[in-house]
Formats: structure tokens, C-alpha cells, sequence
């Protein structure tokens, strides 16, 4: 199972030491939101952040990139270290061009599906990417609530993939138990936010030991 923490969730003020307490508590990736104001209504992690995130961690990295026209942006962010880039296929002109530019760049393409996208309608993107990430939440918060409907999305996106490589994330509001749900079905990861990782007293060591047990590994 790839667990992938949201340094969107965590301290600020201490990015570094997060980044290590993040690896040596076992995380897979780090996962790092970014934002235009635009195409959601706030702010998130910066060039900078993602910058010294990079260059910080051993871990692979993934973009999570909820900005307009991603395309412009994918060389200035593959130079700051970047591995894995998602987007929004409904944020660009020219989608096919944006995973053609991120393999160019010589990195790992995947495709976003909001709550309220029809899994159907991405159908031509999904042999072309490495992964796809289904949002369980509207996209540009942490904390959000849960959207049921998504469960019957991610059981569709399972049966859909069939023997097909390409890998299913969920990101937002993934609580131990849905996530010991869809580890079940066929999910291959998760992004960690608050619904199970930060804010809370216990270590990251901790709280990620019971989740992979919980998860069944
Ligand atoms: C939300 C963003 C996410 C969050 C994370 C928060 O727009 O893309 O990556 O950082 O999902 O998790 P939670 O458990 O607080 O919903
Ligand atoms: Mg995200």
C-alpha cells in the first residue's frame, strides 16, 4: 500500500523536520498540493516549499497541481524535483499535451477525478497515465467532508482498471476505516491529511504503524 502524507496539513514552521519525520515514519511519497487561487479558492504549498521539499526528502514527490493551464508549469516544477505530477484534465486547452510534456520532462503522469466527474468521461486518458487520483472531497482544503457518491466511483474506476497497470489513489478524507475499505477493494494508496495523520498527539511513527496494521500489512 503507497501512503502518501499532504505537507499541505502539516507545520510550517518546521517543513524540514516534517519531511523527516514523515520518512522515518514510513511514508511512501510526500504529497504536495498546490493552488491558484483560481481553480479553487485558496493557497497552498509554493515553488519554494516544493523546492526545499524536494531537495529535503529521499522520498519520491507528487504534485498535486489545482491551478489553471498546469501544462505552462510542468518544466518549472520537474526542475525543482518533482516525480509524480497529477492534474486536472478540465484545467487545460490542450490535456493529452500536458502528459505528453510530463513524460517529455522524463516524469510520472496521472490524471485527477473530482467528486462530480463521471469516470466514464476520462475513459481516454486512463491507458495513457501512470495514475489516477480520485478526490473524495472537493478539491482545495484539508479537513473537508466526505462525499459518499465517491464510494460508487472507486468501485466503478476498480472494475474499470481490470489487469491494467495503471495505479488508484484517493485523496481527501481518507479515515483508517475507509481507507481499510478501499485497501480491500483494490485502492493502491492514499493521501494522508487530517482525516488520519496530522493534528493529532501521537507520533507519525505511531499513528502510521496502526494504520498499515489496520490496513492489513
Ligand atoms: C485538498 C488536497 C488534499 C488535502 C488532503 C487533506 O484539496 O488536494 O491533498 O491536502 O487530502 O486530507 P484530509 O484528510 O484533511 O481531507
Ligand atoms: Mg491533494
Amino acid at each position: 500500500m503507497i501512503y502518501s502524507p499532504s505537507l499541505m496539513c502539516g507545520d510550517f514552521d518546521n517543513l524540514k523536520e516534517e519531511v523527516k519525520n514523515l520518512e522515518a515514519a514510513g511514508a511512501n511519497r510526500l504529497h504536495l498540493d498546490v493552488m491558484d487561487g483560481q481553480y479553487v479558492p485558496n493557497f497552498a504549498l509554493g515553488l519554494g516549499d516544493v523546492k526545499s521539499i524536494c531537495k529535503n526528502t529521499i522520498l519520491p514527490t507528487e504534485l498535486h497541481m489545482m491551478i489553471q493551464e498546469p501544462g505552462r508549469y510542468i518544466k518549472l516544477f520537474a526542475d525543482a524535483g518533482v516525480d509524480i505530477f497529477y492534474f486536472h484534465p478540465n484545467t487545460d486547452s490542450d490535456p493529452m499535451g500536458v502528459v505528453q510534456k510530463i513524460r517529455d520532462a522524463g516524469k510520472s503522469p496521472g490524471i485527477v477525478i473530482n467528486p462530480e466527474t463521471a469516470i466514464e468521461s476520462l475513459r481516454e486518458f486512463y491507458y495513457m497515465v501512470d495514475h489516477v487520483l480520485v478526490m473524495g472531497v472537493k478539491p482545495g482544503n484539508a479537513g473537508s467532508i466526505y462525499l459518499t457518491h465517491v464510494d460508487k466511483k472507486i468501485e466503478r474506476l476498480i472494475e474499470l482498471r481490470g489487469n491494467s497497470e495503471w495505479e488508484i489513489m484517493v485523496d481527501g478524507a481518507c479515515s483508517v476505516d475507509r481507507m481499510k475499505r478501499w485497501s480491500q477493494q483494490g485502492v493502491d494508496g492514499f493521501v494522508l491529511g487530517t482525516s488520519a495523520l496530522f493534528g493529532r498527539p501521537d507520533s507519525y511513527k505511531n499513528i502510521m504503524d496502526k494504520i498499515r496494521q489496520e490496513c492489513g500489512e
